[in-house]
């Protein structure tokens, strides 16, 4: 076990390896880390953490000025107060589930059988590289009603756009590069805004276009940047999460083994993989006054970060917390994907993740065609498995070999 010494810091290299092996001494010794470089505070206990995204009066999403806005090109949802979040929520909430949802299941059946189909007769597929990236995009194109061919263009934009969100700290020239991508993107979405006003169709931003609630409606800035906020929480977190429920399936045969034999279990199996190592590792808010957590003060206007990976290895909210269990009667599967979930990989309170039945419905869609086609799955030889990411953190690759499936063998949507 590493030390967590007074000059530890959060942003290095040692803690980027591998910041599991440093949760415990941290949520133990240093409950509150204070990261000079970067003028913040790292909380990391489950407690803390869920109070910060629960006290909505004593912190605030304020920070997000500054951490989104600029490549977000105007405010994002959690960035709302009051009747006007209230509504605007509720028009994007009811694009992601319901009938909606339905619709987005059956895109992302057949988005997800085009992209994996020229692996299969091959037997071996990087599940982030090959399929998990591209399969999030099209997925979130097709949701937004955006051109599929532009899709190498729009991942471009949305890598700059994540970059800047996830940075803990940026050089000059890479804020530059971030900032064209989002004007870029921006430029690219106002005529599409501008069409879908005058003739709206079935997709989300038509919806955010005409959609009105309690007589509030969506200005184009509304609109870009909740198309820009979609992109980035619909495309960042997806690969990742689908890589990292099979690496864990892997590791444990046993139970990967059973959820082949009873897909059922794949609910679980997800929301498992969300405690155990959160696609979204930070969450940003900001103190609105002088605030104590373990007799530490952190003071009004400071900018904390509940850190998510360990909140959900907190030993006082799960048992024996570094063990990966689709059965742990602590996860509460049937809650998981609700405001009440017990693991915090969608945050809580009002601000908890819109997409979050998305996401499940997204990653249970795709894990359940690709356990029965993936016979043998192993990873492929020689591979050594790597994370990368702070804020939102994922394999850099996940290559797997697999009995080849004769071509024309899978039923196509
Ligand atoms: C810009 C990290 C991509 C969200 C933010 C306000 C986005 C917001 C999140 C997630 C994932 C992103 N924050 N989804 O943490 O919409």
């Amino acid at each position: 076990m590493p030390v967590v010494s007074p000059d530890f810091s959060v942003l290095s290299e040692d803690f980027a390896a591998s910041p599991y092996r440093w949760f415990a001494q941290l949520r133990e010794r240093t409950p509150v880390h204070y990261e000079p470089a970067i003028d913040s505070y790292f909380l990391s206990r489950h407690e803390d953490v869920q109070r910060v995204l629960t006290d909505h009066e004593a912190f605030t999403t304020e920070t997000l000025q500054v951490r989104a806005e600029p490549v977000m090109r105007g405010p994002v949802l959690a960035q709302m107060t009051g009747a006007e979040h209230t509504a605007k929520r509720k028009i994007v909430v009811r694009s992601f589930t319901g009938g909606a949802l339905q619709h987005q299941v059956r895109a992302i059946r057949s988005n997800a059988a085009e992209l994996m189909a020229p692996f299969l007769p091959r037997g071996r597929m990087d599940l982030v590289n090959d399929f998990g990236r591209p399969l999030a995009i099209h997925v979130t194109l097709d949701v937004l009603g955006l051109d599929k061919k532009d899709w190498l263009q729009v991942a471009a934009w949305h890598s700059g756009v994540a970059e800047f969100i996830t940075s803990m700290t940026l050089t000059p020239e890479r804020r530059r590069h971030c900032l064209d991508c989002a004007e870029r993107l921006e430029a690219y979405l106002l005529p599409v805004i501008e069409r879908r006003r005058e003739h709206p169709g079935d997709d989300l931003i038509s919806r955010l276009c005409t959609a009105e609630f309690d007589g509030i409606a969506m200005s184009d800035h509304d609109v870009t940047a909740l198309i820009i906020n979609v992109l980035a929480a619909a495309t960042e977190p997806a690969d990742k999460t689908l890589a990292l429920l099979f690496k864990h399936l892997i590791d444990h045969p046993e139970q990967l083994a059973q959820v082949r034999r009873n897909p059922d279990l794949l609910p679980a199996a997800i929301a498992e993989t969300l405690r155990y190592t959160p696609p979204v590792q930070l969450i940003p808010r900001q103190a609105e006054g002088d605030a104590v957590f373990a007799g530490i003060t952190v003071p009004a206007g400071a900018t904390v970060f509940c850190m998510i990976g360990a909140a959900n290895r907190d030993p006082e909210a799960f048992t024996a917390p570094d063990t990966f269990d689709i059965h742990r009667p602590d996860l509460g599967t049937a809650r998981s994907f609700t405001a009440a979930a017990q693991h915090l990989a969608f945050g809580t309170g009002l601000h908890q993740c819109v997409g979050t039945a998305f996401a499940r419905a997204e990653i249970e869609t795709v894990a359940a065609m690709l356990l029965p086609l993936l016979d043998g799955v192993r990873f492929s030889p020689g591979f050594r498995y790597r994370e990368s990411g702070l804020y939102t953190r994922g394999p850099v690759a996940l290559p797997l070999d697999f009995t080849p499936v004769p071509q024309g063998a899978t039923a196509r949507e």
